[in-house]
């Protein structure tokens, strides 16, 4: 309670005398879906570098990983964040998926434990984010268990959400699905690995950063 409470405060003291400025974005969404691969494409366009590593093999990002000070610019203006990437959220993980990626057996098990560790570590990172992007890959239906826990999280949380729907560039892609399924917020489409509608997403991402 004193939690919810201080946090209550901290987002009113801030909406009312500190600067939207190191603004802590939050990566989330289910394994594989491009959140590492967009964050990567931010973090390397402003700073040089990148975040962490991206892969087919799902579960890549089992540890909260984060850039400080990313310094972005658009039309004129100029916000600082903190860009956090989160381990893919996912209601079961099973070693034996990893087999067919050609991991070891014991490999595969010791990644299992670690998704597991990482999925607590997402949620418990949820609490301290300024606003959250959902990346979700368009070509899937976007009515998952994992998508609508996640939305209804941030919901309960007031905590501001933009939903990107990446993998634009796959023939299946559908944007308007998303849409549809989550008709109150804003959703961009892009492709993170083809870096297609990437100033729109910059645009969406100042959107955000406005309902702090
Ligand atoms: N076709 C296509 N593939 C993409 C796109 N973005 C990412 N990928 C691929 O999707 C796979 C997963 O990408 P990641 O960025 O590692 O996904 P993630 O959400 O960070 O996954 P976890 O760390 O496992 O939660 C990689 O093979 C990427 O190259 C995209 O826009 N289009
Ligand atoms: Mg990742």
């Amino acid at each position: 309670m004193l939690k919810i409470l201080k946090k209550f405060s901290r987002r009113i003291l801030r909406s009312l005398f500190m600067s939207k400025d190191n603004l802590k974005i939050g990566f989330y969404g289910p394994p594989n879906d491009g959140k590492t691969s967009l964050a990567n494409v931010i973090c390397k366009d402003w700073t040089g570098e990148e975040i962490g590593k991206v892969s087919d093999i799902p579960h890549e990002t089992r540890k909260v990983q984060q850039k400080e000070k990313v310094e972005i610019k658009y039309k004129g203006k100029t916000l600082t964040f903190k860009i956090v990437d989160t381990p893919g959220i996912a209601t079961k993980i099973d070693y034996e998926e990893f087999l067919k990626f050609g991991v070891k057996k014991r490999e595969a098990k010791k990644r299992a434990k670690e998704a597991t560790q990482g999925i607590i570590e997402s949620i418990k990172w949820l609490d301290d984010m300024d606003a959250v992007i959902i990346v979700l890959n368009s070509a899937k239906n976007p009515y998952s268990q994992v998508n609508i826990t996640i939305v209804g999280n941030l919901v309960a949380r007031k905590i501001p959400v933009l939903i990107v729907a990446n993998k634009i560039d796959k023939k299946k892609s559908d944007i308007k699905k998303v849409e549809s399924v989550f008709p109150e917020y804003d959703v961009v489409g892009i492709s993170a690995k083809k870096k297609k509608n990437i100033e729109e997403f910059y645009e969406s991402l100042f959107k955000l950063a406005k309902k702090v």
